[in-house]
């Protein structure tokens, strides 16, 4: 993994810290604007809730194969995941030949699934341009048989349909152009050169050229921040003024937030508070075309996807990675017109929605409206409840109306009150199996209380757990029980933690004015039998490590191969130990455990790793990413446990840090006294 991942992962906490109004300053807007303002420029995006986004370049041509072999990775990174010489993968251009294109079939498609606007590739780390651009030849009208620019009848599409159309440009890599390649990796000495010149020569004069000539653009949708210091990103922000309105991403680096955070490949778990937000998303799992990815998913799936941004508040940004020949895949055809069916009869519960009211609800999501007088709650259901009472629990408004969105006559729905729930009586079958919609009308905003939370270090004990219960807000009372029912008004209040000396169901509720105010918070803590010590007499301080070398993208069976070198270790510590590409280490032994009881181990590594206790997998922290954590739990005897960790690192820079935390033992890293070999 490498450096520029940290330094992008660095730039993102940062513009977190920095949410809220855009500020006068460097990490700031480009332009002073009110809040107003802001929310005028934003507001069409806010309501559009959903857009495509087109991976399309010369990496169709290859589609995921070099010299007939499949390159690992995702498809548009080909170039770089196989380090294919420049001038090779120039070559491909002369099989770009997209004759089968057809923009406005593209955007007709977007437009039935429920897409309100389309960000496509002008040019990708590649640094093909998919527009004749006067900065290079490396470009689809000067290196292609098609010889035709492919932006403009796009944008004329979009034009024509009512889309919004945006352009992702990579501003900071470029694999085919000198001092392109200052953060993305580096393997030809056709990319000998210097970043500043790259950005002033190419990147600023293409950038130029996009918010010229293709008539309105709404979105720039900047990729990656690495590398960018502020001088450089402040080179590209005049350009902005050509197009009044344009939004931002927060890619550009240089400390500059953006309008939007991007999240990639997830929907972040509770929005981002403050901030725009669009999670960007495969089908597959890649974003550029690529033959031999099958791996879909579901048209469900994606529905569902697309309900949890909009309950939290977020835009989903789906992809497609057209062919060479400028077909749209099949598969991505048929899910988006899947999609499409759906928006049709839900669409008013996803476009100018806000986030749900509720923190979590048991099955399904919602988003909301303000209407005269009211709130309209969409009531996305995911799980249809058998017994037909759907149950919305903690709500406190009055009810007016309720109606399914599927039914053309919006037919009413019986809604009562139960205790501190409102409850809609449901036909018994569902009508659509990736989200029914049930619309709730209520008097006025939602007032909404939460179920209590409930905290405990971990979820399952040996000898004794003790179970701390919040209320969610002042003026509760929380009571709880033991027994899996629901907490009455007589059931035991809660007056400090829970203490669990068997498996135990704690449910547990807020109460005001001797009522029911919230819905039940219920979690299961599982007693298990500890794992017993082994014996071992003379065991040596120390660990046993030994050294591979290949290149995995995930972690090889290392039983099956053959060790470069074996050693001893004082402990986990990497540092010093080998600094290049295309290794990996086993490290083996005991580990001392102070008293009997439930542990967590962790493991923090770049690129993966995994931890073992006997033969059991505790952590699994497998694959290529940045220096990521992962926890496992397990319960043991006090004693001596055989530990083994086995870790790789495919490229760039490594690391790795076994930590682990027990009764009265803060989270620390595993220290050279308790590891024996
Ligand atoms: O355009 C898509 C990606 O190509 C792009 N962003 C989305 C929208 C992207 N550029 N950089 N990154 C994502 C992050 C870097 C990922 C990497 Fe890797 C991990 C680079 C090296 C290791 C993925 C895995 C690419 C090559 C191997």
């Amino acid at each position: 993994m490498r450096l520029q991942i940290r330094i992008g992962i660095l730039i993102a906490c940062v513009a977190v810290l920095h949410c809220g109004p855009r500020s006068g300053d460097g990490a700031g807007p480009v332009r002073p604007e009110s809040l107003k303002q802001r929310n005028e420029r934003m507001a069409w995006w806010r309501d559009a809730r959903f857009g495509l986004f087109i991976h399309w370049g010369v990496y169709s041509v290859p589609a995921g194969e070099y010299r007939g072999r499949p390159v690992d990775g995702i498809g548009e990174w080909i170039m770089n995941n196989a380090h294919i010489p420049c001038a090779e993968y120039r070559r491909y251009a002369k099989r770009f030949n997209p004759v089968r294109y057809d923009p406005d079939a593209w955007v007709r498609l977007a437009k039935e699934a429920g897409m309100k606007y389309i960000i496509i590739t002008s040019k990708h780390h590649d640094g093909f341009a998919l527009f004749d651009s006067k900065a290079t030849e490396w470009d689809v009208v000067d290196a292609t048989p098609y010889g035709k620019d492919l932006l403009k009848p796009l944008a004329e599409a979009c034009g024509r349909h009512g889309l919004r159309l945006g352009f992702y440009h990579s501003q900071a890599q470029d694999w085919n152009h000198p001092g392109g390649s200052a953060i993305g990796g580096h393997w030809d000495k056709a990319q000998d050169g210097d970043m500043d010149a790259y950005i002033r020569d190419i990147a600023v004069p293409q950038v130029r050229e996009i918010l010229s000539n293709y008539g309105p653009v709404s979105v720039i949708w900047w990729d990656t921040p690495e590398g960018m210091t502020k001088e450089r990103a402040e080179a590209f922000l005049p350009l902005l003024d050509l197009q009044p309105g344009i939004i931002q991403n927060n890619r550009l680096g240089g400390g500059y937030e953006g309008d939007t955070e991007t999240p990639e490949q997830y929907v972040p778990a509770t929005g981002f508070p403050g901030r725009d937000w669009e999670t960007c998303m495969t089908m597959n799992d890649t974003w550029g075309y690529k033959k031999s990815d099958q791996n879909w998913k579901s048209a469900r799936t994606l529905v569902r996807q697309l309900v949890e941004a909009a309950s939290k508040g977020g835009n989903y940004l789906l992809n497609v990675g057209p062919t060479s020949e400028g077909l749209i895949p099949e598969p991505s055809v048929e899910r988006l017109k899947a999609i499409g069916r759906w928006t049709r009869v839900n669409g008013e519960a996803i476009y100018g929605t806000q986030a749900s009211p509720f923190r979590s609800l048991e099955w399904g999501r919602c988003t909301q409206k303000s209407v005269p007088g009211g709130t309209r709650l969409y009531l996305h259901v995911f799980d249809w409840p058998a017994d037909g009472k759907l149950t919305v629990s903690g709500l406190r408004n009055r009810p007016k109306t309720a109606f399914l969105l599927s039914d053309p006559d919006r037919s009413a729905l019986p809604v009562e009150r139960i205790e501190d729930a409102l409850v809609v009586t449901l036909p018994s079958a569902a009508p659509d199996t990736a989200a029914s919609v049930v619309v709730l009308e209520i008097q006025g905003k939602p007032e909404v209380v939460e179920t209590p939370d409930m905290a405990s270090d971990f979820t399952s004990f040996t000898d004794s757990l003790d179970v701390t219960i919040a209320p969610p807000g002042r003026g509760f009372d929380v009571r709880y029980t033991l027994d899996g029912s629901a907490p009455s008004i007589s059931s035991a209040k809660v007056k400090g933690p829970v203490r669990l000396r068997e498996t135990t169901t704690v449910s547990a509720r807020c109460f005001r004015g001797g009522r029911p105010a919230s819905g039940v918070t219920r979690r299961t803590y599982e007693k298990i039998a500890p794992v017993p010590a082994v014996t071992r007499t003379g065991a040596a301080p120390g660990l046993a490590v030994s050294l591979y070398e290949g290149e995995w993208s995930v972690l090889p069976d290392f039983r099956k191969l053959r060790p470069l070198r074996r050693g001893t270790a004082a402990d986990f510590d990497i540092a010093g130990r080998r600094t290049d590409d295309k290794f990996g280490f086993v490290f083996e032994g005991f580990v001392r455990v102070p008293a009997t009881g439930l542990y967590a181990f962790f493991t923090e590594s770049d690129d993966g790793s995994r931890l073992l206790i006997g033969e059991k997998p505790v952590v699994v922290n497998d694959g290529l990413h940045g220096m990521e954590e992962r926890r496992g739990e397990i319960a043991l005897g006090a004693g001596l446990h055989p530990i083994r960790v086995e870790f790789f690192e495919k490229t760039g820079e490594e690391g790795l840090v076994v930590s682990w935390l027990g009764p009265g033992l803060p989270k620390q890293r595993i220290p050279g006294e308790a590891l024996f070999r």
